[in-house]
């Protein structure tokens, strides 16, 4: 009986012991992931309003549990003025490290002062800030003007060697290009403009003719598109580049209202490479998208750990990628993450 009960008790702590260490992964307990303490990341993220979006909060989300990293989440709903308290109670939760998507670029410097002086270091997510880089760590994301770059250069090898209804590329006739910007001074819609106008400018028969926000949303891509459907001169848009792939799905469905052919009347470009970006493609509905990788959670941990243990980091992190159209999307399409 003593022999049974002491298997039993002995079978009671191995099972309470390896059900603790299940908890590693993310549990209230444990230590973070190479450190010897669990360590606490303020989130300040800027909202829901892409596809985007919400593949870079999941991956944060399931990266601190992997790192077994506690994560106060807060989403500022577009609005600075909201990630401008979070981080202050961050600050005053003396959290060991702050990461934040900065919703515009302007208008930080004052708080990443006051994460300096409280001696937090702080991640810049996805979107840059202006300021000096030296009142920030890290800056973890994408190469922004590259992307409205590779757009543009994109487009212009499409129109020349393929083109649209209307006809080719010859270096002559008028190319119109209509435009859809993301959120007005976010650094991804600043750098994305600055980058495709500049490819542009090498090439003179293509004129941007209209150019708008529909702030990084589906809807709002839809709108403004409609609009320029109504417009008079409708029928002369020969290219639309969105500033993301939420915005150019939106647009689609505008474009397919007014009684048009997306990528083959309009010629439909892109950014970020969601799963819905494929889909258009395969529908060939869209014509190209250029990857911006939002699966940054584990770069961000394991960053928020080096400087919490003040390891040297880079000033940037750019994060991995590629571009994709509707020759490469099929083979692609199985194995995207988001
Ligand atoms: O491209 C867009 C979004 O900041 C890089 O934000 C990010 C952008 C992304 O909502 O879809």
């Amino acid at each position: 009986m003593k022999r049974v009960l002491t298997v039993l008790l002995m079978a009671a702590v191995v099972s309470f012991a390896f059900a603790a260490g299940g908890k590693q992964g993310g549990g209230s307990g444990g230590v973070t992931k190479g450190m010897d303490r669990k360590i606490v990341m303020g989130y300040s993220q800027i909202g829901a309003e892409s596809e985007w979006r919400t593949a870079c909060t999941n991956s944060v989300k399931a990266a601190a549990e992997e790192y077994n990293i506690e994560l106060i989440f807060s989403d500022a709903q577009q609005k600075q003025e909201n990630q401008l308290q979070a981080i202050r109670a961050f600050i005053r939760q003396k959290v060991d490290v702050i990461a934040f998507t900065p919703v515009v670029s302007t208008g930080w410097e004052a708080i990443l002062q006051e994460c300096k002086d409280a001696k937090i270091p702080t991640i810049c997510v996805d979107r840059t800030v202006d300021a000096p880089n030296t009142l920030y760590d890290v800056y973890i994301g994408s190469d922004i003007k590259a992307e409205g770059v590779k757009a543009a250069v994109w487009m212009v090898n499409y129109m020349k060697n393929t083109g649209n209804t209307r006809g080719k590329d010859d270096g002559r006739r008028a190319i119109n290009v209509v435009e859809l910007q993301g959120t007005v001074g976010s650094a991804a819609a600043t750098d994305r403009q600055v980058g495709f106008k500049q490819e542009l400018a090498k090439y003179p028969n293509y004129k941007i003719t209209k150019s708008q926000t529909g702030n990084f949303t589906r809807a709002e891509g839809l709108q403004v598109m409609e609009a320029w459907m109504k417009a008079p001169d409708a029928g002369d848009i020969d290219v639309l580049f969105a500033h993301n792939d939420d915005m150019a799905i939106g647009a689609i469905d505008a474009i397919k209202t007014a009684g048009k052919k997306p990528a083959t009347d309009i010629i439909v470009i892109s950014v970020d490479a969601v799963k819905g970006a494929f889909e258009a493609m395969l529908r060939k509905e869209l014509n190209a998208t250029i990857e911006c990788n939002p699966l940054l959670g584990p770069q961000i941990m394991e960053t928020g750990v080096k400087l919490v243990l003040k390891q040297p980091v880079d000033k940037w992190i750019p994060s991995i990628e590629s571009q994709y159209d509707w020759t490469t999307a099929e083979q692609a399409y199985p194995s995207r993450q988001y």
